[in-house]
């Protein structure tokens, strides 16, 4: 491990950014989540409202009026892309919701010019701060514990993930694919590739809409960003590696030496460049679609956090202490679309987060100050309403749900509107980890599995954003959004 020239680049990065944050203070905002968590809504309505003076009545120095200009401005790192802020509103990809997908990282730079609350601060502070935004795949976390593993246990963990529940019939085909080449045998880059896409397959399986399961590094093999086709992508765990080191010119040498690229210039230079300049971090979390799809989902979302919570707190594990000086003093862990609920369940929502990351948090020392859950929807879809039925008053939600959706076996067409009941969140959030973990605090029967509750979650297409005859642009109705950036931001510019 080459911790100590790491280190070194690391504090010297950190240096240029506090001397370049004398003159114009800056604070780095991580922005991530696993796939579609919405992460690019997120950064697009934030930004949006910050621009357009939404409403935010709980982000204090907008409330109280101190912020007096907002602006885009440069990013200042000319190596990663801009985030495309104009993109997701003006040309959605028609049908499937707001966005493009997060491919690579980006970042975006908002400069707020504000009078500090105090006068002593008015003296000092140059009055002016900007957000960097940095949009990265949560994926990419999850490799950071491929740092601590060598090739064999890489595949060893890899190998025993794929052949437990659902996963084992996803990964027949790699599995068996991978034992017929044989890990000894002459490489070659035809059966490297082979082996590669299998592999590959076998993770997007996993990953695919109605199962839900959380991805498993490594995190490229689903999100390349530029590094599509690269020989460092171009590998595979292997199954039952014998004892010994691999023969010289086997398919196990050269799987091994691509491991060991992939993590020298793949994963390192990401959390050496990237997360450990971070200040700040939300992290996004689509728990709906996790309870929605069931105990195993759930259970595996819980795992695919605990990794990613990890990251932040790497002091528990002192070789990776060293690989980066610990910066990120606040995390946000925040489920999104809250707006698919009836306000009266959000809060249900936010503990059953909570709960997601309770043990997790724990472990790495996290609960605390620097640590929230909220429950919030970057966009707000829906709105809501009661109906009558059979005479009693039923909370409901009203929205456009998106094409190809269902309702009862009913499809809608993305142009239709309906009042749905989404169903009720349980208010102790254990019912559903009893139910993932397969067995009951309640009953004594070890058979007697409480069921999944009936929920019926169903994606809604944004509002349409009307523009005053001024030309004017209305802000975006969220929930909470305010409340997440109080907490993120609030502190830097009191
Ligand atoms: N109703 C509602 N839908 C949302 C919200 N945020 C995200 N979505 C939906 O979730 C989809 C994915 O959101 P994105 O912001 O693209 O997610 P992402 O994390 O950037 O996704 P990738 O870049 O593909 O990893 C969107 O197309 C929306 O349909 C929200 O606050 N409310
Ligand atoms: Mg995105």
């Amino acid at each position: 491990m080459s911790s100590f020239k790491d280190d070194a680049l690391i504090a010297l990065d950190n240096l240029a950014d506090r001397a370049s944050g004398l003159v114009n203070p800056a604070v780095r905002l991580g922005v991530t989540g696993l796939s579609r968590a919405g992460k690019t809504v997120f950064i697009s309505s934030l930004v949006h409202n910050l621009l357009n003076g939404g409403r935010l009545p709980v982000f204090e120095p907008i409330r109280s009026g101190r912020v007096s200009k907002v602006r885009l401005e440069p990013q200042p790192d000319d190596a990663v892309p801009r985030f495309q802020y104009e993109r997701p509103y003006r040309r959605p990809r028609p049908g499937s919701g707001m966005a493009g997908s997060t491919r690579a990282i980006s970042q975006l730079r908002v400069t707020l010019d504000y009078e500090s609350a105090s006068g002593w601060n008015r003296m000092f502070s140059p009055g002016r701060l900007s957000i960097d935004i940095v949009d990265y795949p949560g994926e990419w976390l999850l490799d950071l514990p491929l740092l601590a593993q060598d090739f064999r246990q890489f595949s060893e963990t890899t190998v025993q993930r794929a052949r437990a529940g659902t996963r084992a019939s996803l990964s027949r085909e790699w599995l068996a694919l991978a034992s017929v080449s044989g890990a000894t045998a002459a490489a070659d880059e035809g059966s490297a590739r082979r082996l590669a896409e299998s592999f590959t397959a076998y993770l997007q399986g996993c990953k695919a809409d109605d199962r839900s399961l959380s991805t498993l590094p490594p995190g490229r093999f689903l999100m390349p960003g530029d590094l599509e086709g690269s020989p460092a992508l171009t590998f595979s765990p292997l199954p039952d590696l014998p004892a010994g080191r691999a023969p010289k010119g086997s398919l196990w040498a050269m799987m091994e030496r691509r491991y060991e690229a992939y993590k020298t210039h793949v994963v390192s230079p990401f959390f050496r460049e990237h997360f450990a300049r971070l200040d700040r971090q939300i992290v996004l979390v689509d728990a709906l679609q996790a309870i929605n799809r069931g105990q195993e989902a759930l259970s595996d979302l819980e795992q695919a956090l605990a990794d990613v919570l990890a990251c932040f707190r790497p002091g528990t594990n002192s070789w990776l202490s060293s690989l980066f000086t610990r910066r990120i003093d606040r995390v946000l862990i925040a489920a999104t679309k809250a707006d698919h609920l009836h306000h009266e369940s959000h809060d249900r929502l936010e503990r059953i987060t909570a709960r997601l990351v309770s043990r997790a948090a724990e472990r790495i020392g996290m609960s605390g100050a620097g640590l929230d859950v909220m429950a919030l929807a970057s966009v707000r879809a829906t709105r809501e309403a009661t109906v009558n039925h059979d005479g009693h008053a039923l909370p409901v939600i009203v929205g456009t749900p998106i094409a190809g959706e269902r309702i009862n076996g009913e499809m809608f067409d993305g142009e239709r509107k309906t009042a749905i009941f989404p169903g009720d969140l349980p208010q102790d959030p254990e019912v559903l980890f009893e139910a993932a973990d397969g067995r009951s605090r309640t009953s004594k029967s070890a058979e007697a599995k409480p069921a999944m509750p009936e929920l019926n979650f169903v994606r809604f297409r944004p509002p349409h954003l009307e523009e005053t005859r001024g030309g004017l642009k209305l802000s975006v109705p969220h929930i909470r959004l305010d409340r997440a950036m109080q907490f993120l931001l609030g502190d830097r510019l009191a």
